[in-house]
């Protein structure tokens, strides 16, 4: 079947996968979110395993993030009046307990319009196995719905207070 991104995106809720970053720029990228991960900024950021909005602080991030083929991509879906909410990284290392809970992002940031698309971008392997990203396919015609927020200390959306991460 012929893939049509604003189409399937309607329909679907999501559309993966899309061809952005080559293997050298990912490479580049993993390592450079690494650094800052392990230097004093990760607190400024949020914690080391959740950290918003590097691409104020970092002039790379913020350079990727505006690549012309993700900006098309979202382009196609919310139009070019284009405003970034925000840039999160989530940390899952192998072999680690940290998950993202489900939720919708639009509930997440306390937004309702739902002109609104969330870029996910894998800077290593993604597989089933290894902590990828899940959707529940086309529930986003169901609306926003009410969220519970689960407290773990693995859960990367947990407050910093009862993370994982809460002193580091
Ligand atoms: O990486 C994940 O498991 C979730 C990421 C996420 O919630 C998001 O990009 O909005």
């Amino acid at each position: 079947m012929a893939r049509d991104l604003p189409n399937d995106f309607e329909r679907d809720g999501y559309f993966f996968p899309l061809d952005v970053l080559d293997e050298q720029t990912t490479a580049s990228c993993r390592d450079h979110v690494l650094d800052i991960i392990n230097s004093p900024y990760a607190l400024k950021l949020g914690n080391r395993g959740q950290l918003n909005n590097l691409h104020v602080f970092s002039p790379y991030v913020n350079e990727v993030i505006r690549m012309p083929k993700i900006l098309s991509a979202v382009e196609q879906i919310i139009g070019p009046d284009i405003l970034l909410w925000g840039t999160s990284v989530f940390r899952k290392d192998a072999r680690s307990n940290t998950f993202v809970s489900w939720h919708q992002d639009l509930t997440r940031w306390g937004l309702s319009s739902d002109q609104e698309v969330s870029v996910w971008l894998a800077l290593s392997e993604v597989n089933e196995a290894n902590g990828c990203m899940k959707f529940l396919p086309r529930s986003h015609h169901l609306g926003q719905l009410p969220h519970e927020d689960i407290t773990d200390s693995g859960n990367l959306l947990t407050p910093r207070s009862k993370g994982l991460y809460r002193n580091q």
